[in-house]
C-alpha cells in the first residue's frame, strides 16, 4: 500500500433495506447495460474532441456545463498487449489493490458488499487547492460482457492491429448512490458515472489454439474508459479542466502499466 493510505476493504453490517437494495439492483442492470453500449459506440459520432494522445492511448472530451459547473464527459481509448479484459477489470474493481494504483484517493471504505461482484464504496479524494475537498459514494459492479457484442464488434478493434480476433469483453461500472447515508464532513460530494469496458483479442494466427497454448504477447486488450463527473459544488472551471487534462491521462497510463506488471508472471485469466 502507498504510505499513509487508509483502506478498509471489509464492509460493516448490511445497512441497506431490502427495498433500497432492489432499487440499486434495478439501476445497476440499466446503467451497466447502457454504459456497455455507450463504450462500444466509439468516438466517431457525438462531437468528441481529442485532447490527449500518447501512443495508442487517446482521450476525448465534450465541453459541457450543468448549473454553471463543468461536467465535461470523457471517453478514452487504449490498446495494450499482455493482459486480458477480465484481468484489467478485476484490478479496477478490487478494493484490495485500489490504493496501489489510485493516487487521487486519500482514503476509501467498502460500505456495503451486495455480492462478490457488487459493492458500495465511499472514497475521500485528495484536495485540490483552492477548491473544497471532494468525496464520492458509489456502487461498483463488475461483469462479463454480452457474447454477441464480441461478434458485432469484430471489426471495431479500432486502432489495434487488424489481424486480431475477439475473445470476450468485461465491464466495471461505477455510479453514484445516495444510500446508505454517509455524512459529508467537510467535503462536497461528486456525482459520477464511470465505466471501464475492455475487449480481449488474440492474434488471428493463434485464434484456433486452446487457451492454454496462447501466450501473453499474443493477447491484446482494447480499453474504453468513460467518465462523467459532476464536481457537486463550486470549483473554478479553469482549475477543473486543468485537473481533468492532467489526471485522466496520468491515471490510464499508470493503471495499464500497473496491470501489466501485476499480470506478467501470472497464468492468464481469460
Ligand atoms: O476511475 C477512477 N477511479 C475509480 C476508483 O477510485 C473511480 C473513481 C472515481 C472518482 C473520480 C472523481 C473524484 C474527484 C476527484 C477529486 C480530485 C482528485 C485529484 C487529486 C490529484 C492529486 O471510478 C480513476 C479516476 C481518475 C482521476 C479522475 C480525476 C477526475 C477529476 C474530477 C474533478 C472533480 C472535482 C475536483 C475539484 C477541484
Amino acid at each position: 500500500l502507498s504510505s499513509g493510505a487508509v483502506v478498509s476493504a471489509k464492509p460493516h453490517l448490511s445497512v441497506l433495506s431490502p427495498a433500497q437494495a432492489d432499487d440499486i439492483w434495478e439501476e445497476i442492470e440499466q446503467i451497466t447495460n447502457e454504459q456497455f453500449k455507450y463504450a462500444l459506440l466509439g468516438v466517431g459520432e457525438g462531437g468528441w474532441q481529442l485532447f490527449n494522445e500518447d501512443g495508442e492511448m487517446k482521450m476525448y472530451r465534450r465541453e459541457e456545463e450543468k448549473d454553471g459547473l463543468v461536467v465535461d464527459p470523457l471517453k478514452a481509448q487504449h490498446c495494450v498487449r499482455g493482459f486480458t479484459a477480465h484481468e484489467m477489470c478485476n484490478y479496477f474493481f478490487s478494493p484490495d489493490v485500489r490504493m496501489e494504483w489510485e493516487f487521487t484517493v486519500d482514503h476509501m471504505k467498502v460500505i456495503e458488499k451486495l455480492r462478490d461482484d457488487t459493492m458500495v464504496f465511499h472514497q475521500v479524494h485528495k484536495r485540490i487547492w483552492p477548491a473544497a475537498q471532494r468525496d464520492a459514494l458509489f456502487w461498483s459492479h463488475i461483469r462479463k460482457g454480452d457474447e454477441s457484442a464480441n461478434k458485432e464488434n469484430n471489426a471495431s478493434a479500432g486502432s489495434c492491429d487488424e489481424k486480431l480476433v475477439p475473445v470476450n469483453s468485461w465491464i466495471v461500472c461505477n455510479h453514484s448512490v445516495e444510500v446508505p447515508p454517509v455524512p459529508l464532513g467537510k467535503c462536497l460530494r461528486v456525482i459520477l458515472t464511470i465505466s471501464l469496458t475492455c475487449q480481449t483479442f488474440v492474434d488471428a494466427a493463434v485464434a484456433n489454439l486452446p487457451a492454454d497454448q496462447i501466450s501473453r504477447d499474443q493477447v491484446t486488450t482494447k480499453i474504453t474508459y468513460c467518465a462523467t463527473v459532476n464536481p457537486g459544488g463550486w470549483a473554478p472551471a479553469s482549475v477543473l479542466r486543468a485537473v481533468y487534462k492532467r489526471e485522466y491521462p496520468k491515471f490510464l497510463k499508470r493503471f495499464t502499466q500497473y496491470v501489466k506488471e501485476q499480470t506478467e508472471t501470472k497464468p492468464i485469466l481469460w
